[in-house]
């Protein structure tokens, strides 16, 4: 068994936590609340935005054969930013502006602390775990959303072919990374993957619970303006 399918193993209990969330049955049988489904794709458009320079730098760190996929995955990042405002266009969902909620704001600072002080390894580790996160996710959603579902983009996005063959490639080379990879540097890059699954696990939660930041629960994820423009 290789890294990934072990560290899979190895968090089952964790990862399977996350496949049940209701965010994603719900979404998958057309329950979802709209104003919940807009709270995650404020959510999820801030986080793309972010991931994009956290993949550039992990580019920056990256050998020479990793070049050509990382500036792949980067214009597939830009593409997904219009897929977000594509679809917020159609269902009235304001995107300009939206604050991070406490759950996207530290995932988004763990991505980029990942990439500028740990290995290339554990930051490859983290892109992985992250993607297959979402596209376990976005399978269980798969699994039962009606055709003419208007969240169908969404899914097409990330439970289809391409992108199985995607987490596939980040998949074969985390078991190449880790092959080469000691002892100390496979149990960093095992941590960053449970990590990461923790916070797509509260990712889930905060899309569904609201983004609204601990003691301030009134104000969600509303705008953030400055003492001018609130003025
Ligand atoms: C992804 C995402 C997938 N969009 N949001 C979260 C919280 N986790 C993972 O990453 P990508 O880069 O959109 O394919």
């Amino acid at each position: 068994m290789g890294f990934a399918a072990a560290e899979l193993d190895r968090i089952r209990p964790l990862w399977d936590r996350m496949l049940a969330h209701p965010f994603l049955a719900e979404t998958r049988d057309g329950r979802i609340a709209d104003a919940t489904f807009a709270n995650w794709m404020r959510q999820d458009y801030l986080f793309v935005e972010a991931a994009i320079p956290f993949v550039a730098a992990l580019l920056a760190k990256a050998p020479r054969a990793c070049w050509e996929p990382l500036v792949q995955v980067l214009q597939a990042l830009m593409k997904e930013l219009g897929l977000f405002e594509e679809r917020a266009g159609a269902a009235g969902v304001r995107l300009a502006g939206a604050r991070p909620g406490l759950v996207n704001h530290a995932y988004v600072q763990f991505l980029l602390a990942t990439a500028q002080r740990a290995s290339f390894e554990e930051g490859w580790a983290v892109l992985w775990a992250a993607e297959k996160a979402y596209f376990d996710s976005w399978r269980v959603v798969a699994a039962g959303l009606a055709a003419d579902s208007r969240w169908r983009p969404f899914v097409d996005n990330w439970a289809g072919e391409a992108f199985a063959q995607y987490v596939g490639f980040l998949e074969d080379q985390l078991d190449r990374l880790a092959a080469a990879a000691g002892p100390d540097q496979r149990r960093r890059m095992a941590e960053a993957i449970e990590t990461t699954a923790r916070y797509e696990l509260a990712f889930w939660e905060m899309a569904y619970g609201g983004a609204g930041w601990p003691g301030l629960p009134e104000w969600r994820d509303g705008e953030v303006t400055t003492a001018e423009g609130a003025a």
